[in-house]
This record gives structure tokens, C-alpha cells and sequence, in this order.
């Protein structure tokens, strides 16, 4: 450390850097701070990493990329939107992460996922390094062939940045099996090559078993740990779960599987209660084949009902919080009316749905609580294996993927458990993730020199 006033003051310098260079962009301040708050508990003992400048060099992306994207609608109109991609670190693989298609895209959602992606993929155990891309634009009320047009657009210009040994990107919020099949087919048509450009694929055409599932199975793999640590298993416990998406509909399926009752999920409109227990097979006609909202899911079934207050989900009962939809999802009040209802366990399946303030009240509140980058690594971790059959040409089993993801949810709760209690805080798994993640990365930058 050669701080003149020490780890905390670095850190400060460091956040005042980042918030003059990116003002406006709140929600990737709020991701960097909590890293190099968490870090600045260990910067001490790696005088190396502060001269190395290894977090202001972090924190810069290597490369961002802001393209048009235009496309006719089916009235022949022309529409405009704004494309993103940062690749945001390399150090550990080639860029790896998301595309997300929301209206609320901007280039600071996407700077926000991409620097989580960087530490969540270190914990994977795989070869990644961190990126994210996406759009603003809605895929909601678009026909098939306006999707299929967007997507060729948008891949039209992003092609160009991407290869399997480059920057493989994958589906978030608005990307599923649809949008990866035609910006796939789209990547394949301009570069007249099949490779793993992109994970997500059809099971039939270069995909993973597994990887639709995989966040979902992985985030309650990992709650698995801490509820054992608790002396819980899943049987019995009631489970609210936020979003009615891939990843809600798949934590919520693997939590049923394991025996807990899922009595709520949402969409950004407002959330089902079926105390009786959520049917999936009803919740996966309406949102994956019928692409309708979860209201329907009352209109069909007499034991729910449908509420539309904002943050309503959170009001409901509960052992254990799922938060599967968004980013700052649970704000301060939600999270203590979670512990004042009696919530034991929070595990993040989006990506930062708990502001600051929310987490605070969780590990103060004894709640255990399992952060985004950590929770929700399944998802990448799959896409990463999904590289590695790729480059082997060859397709493992559901058995084979589905174990190699729990050993690696496994490791990732070890790792975080094991670096919480080096830095002296041991239960919080928010230090042990991004120190844990820091580490690969930072060790890894070092040896690769100034570049
Ligand atoms: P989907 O598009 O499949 O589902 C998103 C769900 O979240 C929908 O129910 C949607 O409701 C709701 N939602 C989206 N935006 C908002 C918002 N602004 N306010 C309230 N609700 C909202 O996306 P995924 O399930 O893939 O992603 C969900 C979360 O998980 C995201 O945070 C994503 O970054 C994260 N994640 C996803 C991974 C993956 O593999 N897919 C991997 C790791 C993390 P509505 O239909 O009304 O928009
Ligand atoms: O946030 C995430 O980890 C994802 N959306 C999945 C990224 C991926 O490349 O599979």
C-alpha cells in the first residue's frame, strides 16, 4: 500500500476517478463502488496491485462499442435503435456475458453488468473474461419476423467484434432461444463459418444441455449451501421468487423439485400469490409459448391472486427470497419487511437486485445472502462448458452438465466462504465474492504486464 492516508482514502481516489469519468451512470457506480469498498480490505497487503494500478485499470473498459441499428417494422416503417457492447476485461479468457434487449438500456446498465461479469466469471472456474452488450429495444408486442429483422440488424455491425477465441456473447433480460437462433444464423450467414460465437444455442445446433436451466438450478444449488450451513434443507420452506423469466421460472422449478412451496412471481406489471403453490406447467405456457403476462396466471387458477402494487412481492412471507427479475429490485424497506416476516435467506438470481442499503439490512439482519455474482454464476458457468463442447465437438449428457454445474456451484460457495474468513469477515459472502473474483483477475493482469 502506498496510499499516503491509507486503503480507505485509495479507495475513495479511486471512486472519485471513476464518478468524474462516468457521471450519470449510477447504476455502474453502484457496482464499483461495492467491489473496491470490498477490496480496499485487503489492498494492505498488496503493496504490488496498488502500484500495478490494477483497479483503475479494472474499472476502465478495454474496449466499448456504440453502433445504430436500424430496422423496418411490419408496417414498413423505419425504427431506430442503439446497440451496445463492452468488453470490458480479458485477462482471464475472451470476453464472455449477456445481451440484453430492454427499453431501459443505456451504455450504463451495460457497463454495470459487464464489470460484474468480469469477477462473477473468474468464480466460475472457467477461462472467461468479462463483457456484456444489448439493446433498447422492446422485444415485447414484436411479431416473430420484427425480432427476426432487429436481431439480423444488430449482428450486422456486432460480427465484427466477436469470434469463439474473441468475445462470445449470450442471452439476458429480452435475449432467449428466439433472438440467439436468428443473430446466430445471422453470424453464420456473414462470416460463412458455424463456430461458438454464442452460447444459449439450440441443444440441436451446437447448444449445452442444461444452459436454458442453468441460473435458475444454479442459484438454488448454491442456497442449497447456506441453508445447510443453517441446518435447512429446501423441504417444506416457502419460497417467494421475483420475474416469471428464465431464470425465475428455472430457480422456481428447482426449488419445487427440492420441496419447498414457490407461492409468488411477478413481471414488472405486478406479482401472482397462489399460497396453494405455483403450477410452472401453467407459468411456462403463458411466458415461454404464449409470451403473455403473469395476470393470466390468476385468471386460470381460483387459489391466486394478482396484486399490482410496486415492490408488492416483497410484502409476502416468506424462508427464503428469490430475486429473479431485475437490478435494484429491493430497496431498503423491501429488505426489512423480508426479515420482519421472517426470511432467512436471500439469493440474488438477477444481477445487483438489492441495493446497498437492502444488504445492509440483510447482513446485519443475520439474513444469509448470497450475492449476484456468485448466485447466478451458473448461468455463464454453462455457457462456458457449452464452449468447451463446442471447441471439442462433442455434446455432453443433461446428467454430465447438470453435475459439473453443481461442483462448480460448489466451488464457487467454498471460494466465498474461504476468502470471507482470510479477510476477517466470515459469513459475508458479498467481501468473499469480490475479493475472491479480484484476486483471479488482478494475479492474472499482473503477469500479462501493462496492457
Ligand atoms: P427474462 O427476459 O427471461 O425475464 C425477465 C423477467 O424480469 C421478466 O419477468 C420481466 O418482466 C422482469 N423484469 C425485467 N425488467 C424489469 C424491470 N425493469 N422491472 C420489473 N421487472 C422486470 O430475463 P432473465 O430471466 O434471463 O433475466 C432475469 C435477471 O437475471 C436479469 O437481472 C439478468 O441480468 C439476470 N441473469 C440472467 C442470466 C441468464 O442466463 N439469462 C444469467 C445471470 C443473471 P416483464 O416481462 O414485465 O419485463
Ligand atoms: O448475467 C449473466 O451472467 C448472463 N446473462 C449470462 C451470460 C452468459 O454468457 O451466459
Amino acid at each position: 500500500m502506498n496510499h499516503p492516508k491509507g486503503s480507505a482514502a485509495y479507495a475513495e481516489s479511486v471512486m472519485e476517478t471513476v464518478i468524474s469519468r462516468n457521471p450519470q451512470e449510477g447504476e455502474f457506480i453502484q457496482a464499483v463502488r461495492e467491489v473496491v469498498d470490498s477490496v480496499s480490505i485487503v489492498i494492505d497487503k498488496h503493496p504490488e496491485l496498488v502500484r500495478g494500478r490494477i483497479l483503475e485499470r479494472l474499472v476502465e473498459p478495454e474496449r466499448q462499442i456504440m453502433f445504430r441499428v436500424p430496422w423496418t417494422d411490419d408496417k414498413g416503417a423505419v425504427q431506430v435503435n442503439r446497440g451496445f457492447r463492452v468488453q470490458f476485461n480479458s485477462a482471464i479468457g475472451p470476453y464472455k456475458g449477456g445481451l440484453r434487449f430492454h427499453p431501459s438500456v443505456y451504455l450504463g446498465i451495460i457497463k454495470f453488468l459487464g464489470f460484474e461479469q468480469i469477477f462473477k466469471n473468474a468464480l466460475t472456474t472457467t477461462p472467461i473474461g468479462g463483457g456484456k452488450g444489448g439493446s433498447d429495444f422492446d422485444p415485447k408486442g414484436k411479431s416473430d419476423a420484427e425480432v427476426m429483422r432487429f436481431c439480423q440488424s444488430f449482428m450486422s455491425e456486432l460480427f465484427r467484434h466477436l469470434g469463439p477465441d474473441v468475445d462470445v456473447p449470450a442471452g439476458d433480460i429480452g435475449v432467449g432461444d428466439r433472438e440467439i437462433g436468428y443473430l446466430f444464423g445471422q453470424y453464420k450467414k456473414l462470416t460463412n463459418t458455424f463456430s461458438g460465437v454464442l452460447t444459449g444455442k439450440g441443444a440441436d445446433w451446437g447448444g449445452s444441455l442444461v444452459r436454458t436451466e442453468a441460473t435458475g438450478y444454479g442459484l438454488v444449488y448454491f442456497v442449497s449451501h447456506f441453508l445447510a450451513e443453517r441446518g435447512m434443507s429446501w423441504e417444506g420452506l416457502k419460497v417467494v421468487v421475483s420475474g416469471s423469466g428464465n431464470v425465475a421460472i428455472h430457480a422456481a422449478e428447482k426449488a419445487q423439485q427440492l420441496g419447498a412451496k414457490v407461492v409468488a412471481l411477478s413481471d414488472s406489471n405486478g406479482y401472482v400469490l397462489d399460497e396453494e403453490g405455483i403450477k410452472l406447467d401453467t407459468v411456462k405456457r403463458l411466458k415461454e409459448v404464449q409470451r403473455k403476462r403473469i395476470k393470466e396466471y390468476a385468471a386460470q387458477h381460483s387459489s391466486a391472486v394478482y396484486d399490482e402494487t410496486r415492490g408488492g412481492i416483497w410484502t409476502v412471507p416468506c424462508d427464503v427470497a428469490l430475486p429473479c427479475a431485475t437490478q435494484n429490485e429491493i430497496d431498503e424497506a423491501a429488505a426489512r419487511t423480508l426479515l420482519k416476516n421472517g426470511c432467512k435467506a436471500v439469493g440474488e438470481g438477477a444481477n445487483m437486485p438489492s441495493t446497498p442499503e437492502a444488504i445492509a439490512v440483510f447482513l446485519d439482519g443475520g439474513v444469509s445472502f448470497g450475492p449476484a455474482k456468485a448466485a447466478n454464476a451458473g448461468g455463464v458457468a454453462v455457457s462456458a462448458l457449452e464452449m468447451t463442447q463446442n471447441s471439442m465437438r462433442l455434446n455432453w449428457t443433461f446428467e454430465e452438465v447438470d453435475s459439473r454445474l453443481q461442483g462448480i456451484m460448489k466451488s464457487i460457495y467454498d471460494q466465498c466462504v474461504s476468502v470471507a474468513d482470510e479477510c476477517g469477515r466470515p459469513g459475508n459472502l458479498v467481501i468473499g465474492a469480490n475479493v475472491a473474483g479480484f484476486m483471479k483477475v488482478a494475479n492474472a493482469m499482473m503477469a500479462q504486464g501493462v496492457v
